[in-house]
């Protein structure tokens, strides 16, 4: 994780699968996997930023 991944989820932080016609480019800052951007992806962004671990 670096800061383009937390740059990555705030940019499209608030959409999900359902609203989002460009979901299959948007789901890759989906990092756990529930179909949408929110807080849960910011936080776990933010606790692995930096070991270069993805949790993917
Ligand atoms: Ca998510």
């Amino acid at each position: 994780m670096d800061i383009v991944d937390v740059a990555k989820v705030a940019r499209n932080f608030g959409k999900n699968k359902q609203t989002d016609p460009n979901w299959d480019e948007t789901k890759k800052a989906d990092i756990n996997g529930d179909e949408k951007i929110n807080i849960v992806d910011i936080a776990t962004v933010a606790r692995y930023f930096g070991r270069g671990c993805y949790f993917l």
